[in-house]
């Protein structure tokens, strides 16, 4: 392009100097040399506007040739490819309906690049994997890895805890969404209808998430469109994360009712902490969002089941950052799975299996 400028540049120079250096007509004389000179000029000027013409059409071929490589070049790179990000695991399923699952790139809201693992084949397929709950340390109360409740230990100043459930902050990777908690950019740039749940035991690679699940279960009525199109929406907007901010089963969350892939209910109920079954505290077959205790502490999710008692502590996961009971010790992403010892599975202890996985949400 400079080069063309420069041309150009140069051709209009030498016809302005023919001009200047030359003036005849400047002095009021005239005569047949000066005709002649005129139509010397009249001959440089055509020449001149030939050139441009010529150069015109260089350039609209060459922007013909731009315009075609781009179009190959994102022919060249698939949809849901580092170089060519989609917006969904959805958008890539509809996009190609032979697609299967694994790792895929997407883009979020913000522009940001991610790359996660797509369910393309469940139930038609498109689901977006965009968060895992992991509990790094049962006894660790509210400690560094408690991202989904606090980090900054149990503590009324922040009734809320950490906010995560509510906010646009991000952390881990697909990679590691057995081994610490994970978070993306689809978390809250996706707009969905529906979760899907799986329970994955920690330190499963990618490729056995599905396979290691025990229990693979989703909703069905398209419950999210009611509450903004994402969990970050539901929590955000209607049902807020909080210590005080509601009591035991007045001001709970919707329930939502479950289609399972993977388990059933009775498998459900046999991970249920033995004391939680005998006093009938959760009704298997849902999921629900939003959930007091007997103390009025707060939590974001009760995986498999409906909660109908006060004890939530033992069955619910992360939330916010303050717990009435037991001095500190209900504290944390996986709240009090522990009451009763860890991972014994008597009274209100949760089991081995259950304390050591992770929950993994995906969005469609
Ligand atoms: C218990 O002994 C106890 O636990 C209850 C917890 C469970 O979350 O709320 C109460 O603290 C109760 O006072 C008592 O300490 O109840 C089946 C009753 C057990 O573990
Ligand atoms: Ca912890
Ligand atoms: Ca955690
Ligand atoms: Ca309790």
């Amino acid at each position: 392009m400079t080069r063309i400028i420069l041309l150009v540049w140069s051709l209009v120079a030498i016809a302005c100097g023919s001009v200047s250096n030359d003036t005849p007509w400047r002095t009021g004389t005239s005569n047949c040399s000066c005709l002649e000179e005129l139509a010397n000029q009249q001959l440089v000027i055509n020449d001149l506007a030939n050139t441009v013409n010529t150069l015109a059409d260089r350039l609209s071929q060459m922007e013909t040739t731009v315009v075609a490589t781009q179009t190959l070049a994102s022919l060249d790179h698939a949809l849901g490819t580092e170089l060519n990000p989609a917006s969904s695991c959805l958008h890539i399923k509809q996009n190609n309906p032979s697609s299967q699952d694994g790792a895929y790139f997407l883009i979020g809201k913000d522009g940001t690049i991610y790359q996660t693992y797509c369910d393309m084949t469940t139930a038609g397929g498109g689901w977006t994997l965009v968060s895992s709950v992991h509990e790094d340390d049962m006894y660790g109360k509210c400690t560094a890895g408690d991202r989904w409740t606090s980090t900054r230990g149990n503590n009324h100043n922040y009734p809320g805890g950490d906010g995560n459930w509510a906010n646009v902050h991000t952390f881990g990777s697909m990679g590691s969404a057995t081994t610490d908690d994970y978070k993306n950019p689809g978390y809250f740039s996706i707009h969905a209808s529906n979760v899907m749940l799986w329970h994955v035991p920690n330190n499963v690679p990618p490729k056995e998430y599905k396979t290691a699940a025990y229990l693979r279960y989703r909703t069905s009525t398209g419950f999210l469109e009611d509450f903004g199109g994402s969990l970050y929406s539901l929590f955000k907007d209607h049902f807020l994360i909080g210590h005080n901010l509601g009591t035991y089963t007045h001001d709970n969350g919707p329930a939502i009712p479950i289609v399972y892939d993977q388990g059933n209910n009775t498998l459900v109920e046999s991970l249920l902490p033995p004391n939680i079954l005998q006093q009938h505290e959760a009704v298997p077959g849902f999921v629900q969002f939003r959930v007091f205790n007997y103390e009025s502490a707060c939590h974001a999710v009760c995986p498999g089941v409906n909660f109908v008692g006060g004890n939530s502590e033992h069955v619910c996961i992360g939330g916010g950052g303050y717990w009435v009971e037991g001095g500190s010790s209900q504290c944390g992403d996986y709240v009090s799975k522990d009451w009763d010892g860890y991972g014994t599975g008597h009274g209100w202890s949760a089991n081995r299996l259950v304390t050591e996985s992770v929950i993994m949400f995906f969005y469609r």
